[in-house]
Formats: C-alpha cells, structure tokens, sequence
C-alpha cells in the first residue's frame, strides 16, 4: 500500500491572535488527544511519524504595527518562526501536518513550503472564506482573514511596508492556487478574485457538478501538468456547522464531511502532497458534543488526506457465519 513508504511531521501551532476568539490555540491539543498519532499509523499504514511537538516563537518585532492588522507583531513572529520549522519538517523528507490554531498560520507554512521545495506550489485552500484581504480591505482587522493577500505576488504593490516581514522573500503566485467551498467573502475579496482570475469553486460549483468532477477541475487549474508539491490548507469552516460547528466563523450551507473527506482522497491519489494544514478548530465554541464532532470531522480530513481508505473491500475468505 502506497501509504507504507510515506513519512510525515506532525507541528502545533497553538496560535489565536489571527482572529477574536479565545480557544484556537487549543485545536491542536483536541486533535492529538483524540489520538491522532496512533490513528494515522493504525488507520493509515503509516510506519514513520514524526512528533516535532509544539512551535514556539518570541515576539522579536515587539510594537511593529501596520493599520488596521491586529496583533501584527505576534502574527508576523509566529510566522516566521513557523516558516522555519515547516522547511524543517520538509527537508526532513516529511509530508508536514500542521494543526493550528487560527489561519493566520497559512502564511508560515506556505512560506516553510517554498523554502523547502520551491516558489511555484500548487496551493488548495479549502475555506467558507477567502481570507484574501489586504490592511486596507478588511472589515475586521483579524490576519486570519488575509494570509493569501499577504502572500500573494500579484498583490504585492497593495501592501504598505511590513516592519519585521523582510524574510517573507518567497511569494505564491495567484495562478498557483485553487479554492473550494467559498461561500462568504468581503467585496474587495471579489473583486481581487475576479479581477486576478483567481481559480474558485463555490458552494453552488460543488452542488451543480459534484464533489469529484469539483476536485479534479481544481488541480487542472492549479497545476496543469501535474507536477508541482501540493499544499493543502483546510479551514474547518469549509465544513458545514452541522459538521463541525466549533470554530469562530462559521458559515451554514457548507461542504458535507462525505466531501472533505473526498477532496482530501483526491489529493493522497496525487501523491504529490507535500503539507496540510488543518486550522480553526475551536474547541471553546459549543458543548461538548460540538466538539466531539468538530474534532472527529477533523480527524477524518487528516486521516483520508494520509491515505485512509473508506471503501467497501472484498473480504479475504468467503465463509459465511458458521451455523450454530
Ligand atoms: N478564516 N473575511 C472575514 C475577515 O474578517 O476578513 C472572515 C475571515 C475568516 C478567516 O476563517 O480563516
Ligand atoms: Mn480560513
Ligand atoms: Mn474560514
Ligand atoms: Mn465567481
């Protein structure tokens, strides 16, 4: 089984000030205690997993503030630090599974991504949201809703100056990435997506064409020769809150599980999978059922991503139950 020879990095992010809400940072800690490590070896066939525990960064831009980017320090640190230890992991010859933590953290895995591989990524963010804001069009303030802007060459020139954001040197080309599951954005996230031609497909593209024919219509957009380390950024939000109802921003008439689960199929078939991330698990939001669900439905998108197989298989003999 093809699943056998992979070997993968597990990193916690427990970083919340992308956005409001308190509890994101404790995402991580659910997802291991509902046994992740042991899952993805038992589940999956994984025979090499590597904990590389928690990031932990020092704020070292203390006070650097841009307009209207709340906690820029923290994030800009955390990123950083974060970029540097998913390189790590990559250049480890790990697939890095990063589980934040708020979305904010996009910005430091992609960039960890490149570094360790190169610029031209095929990049899935599968997300209700396009968090494709810059300073200047965001409604909220929160980071978490502007990873793609900031890492985006094509958006460069709408940035000002990023105080502490000098090793931010790789960029990700909009004609690299691919969004499925969109269902909420501002109206400059719009107007960028449409002006830039930016590769989307909406809650109506998944209902009209289905999951699968959605899926693969993403990776011919976003890799058209089929080549290129892809990186999988998975907001729990995509989900439907009836899925996953614990997270700070939650969207309803959202993807099943059945079509995270899908997607994320697709992709191990690539082999070509290089790093997922799995953020905005919050499990202060909800009872304790929500959270049990929100947590389970997380570990299913990991566990498929990593090569778990849910299909009906042939049994190895043919008895039936003897007879009493
Ligand atoms: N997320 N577009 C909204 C904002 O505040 O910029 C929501 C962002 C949500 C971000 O869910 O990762
Ligand atoms: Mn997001
Ligand atoms: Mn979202
Ligand atoms: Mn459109």
């Amino acid at each position: 089984r093809l699943s056998g020879s992979i070997k993968v990095g597990v990193l916690d992010v427990p970083f919340e000030k992308g956005q409001d809400k308190s509890g994101v940072e404790i995402g991580p800690k659910s997802i291991r205690e509902a046994g992740l490590i042991q899952k993805l070896i038992e589940c999956c066939g994984i025979k090499d997993v590597k904990d590389y525990g928690e990031v932990k960064y020092l704020n070292n831009c203390v006070n650097a503030q841009v307009l209207n980017m709340k906690h820029y320090d923290d994030v800009i640190s955390c990123s950083r630090e974060l970029s540097d230890q998913v390189e790590k992991v990559i250049r480890d010859g790990r697939i890095c599974l990063t589980l934040g933590g708020d979305h904010s953290i996009g910005i430091g895995t992609i960039h960890g991504h490149m570094k360790a591989k190169t610029e031209d990524l095929a990049v899935l963010w599968v997300d209700a949201h396009a968090d494709l804001n810059t300073n200047r069009s965001s409604q909220s303030g929160n980071i978490h809703g502007m990873p793609l802007a900031v890492l985006a060459k094509e958006l460069d020139y709408y940035w000002p100056p990023l105080p502490g954001a000098d090793w931010l040197k790789c960029k990700l080309s909009l004609r690299n990435l691919a969004y499925i599951g969109l269902r909420s954005l501002d109206p400059y996230e719009h107007v960028i997506m449409h002006n830039l031609g930016i590769a989307h497909f909406d809650m109506f593209d998944i209902q009209r064409y289905g999951i699968d024919a959605v899926v693969s219509a993403a990776l011919d957009k976003m890799d058209p020769d089929h080549n290129k380390p892809i990186h999988v950024s998975f907001d729990i939000d995509s989900l439907d809150p009836l899925e996953a109802p614990s997270t700070g921003t939650p969207v309803r008439g959202g993807l099943l599980l059945r079509e995270g689960i899908h997607i994320m199929t697709a992709i191990y078939k690539t082999g070509r999978l290089g790093a997922l991330d799995l953020v905005e698990v919050n499990p202060k939001i909800g009872n304790q059922s929500d959270v049990d669900r929100t947590v389970t439905a997380a570990m299913h998108i990991i566990l498929a991503a990593f090569g778990q197989n849910r299909r009906l298989v042939k049994p190895e003999s043919n008895d039936l139950i003897p007879p009493n």
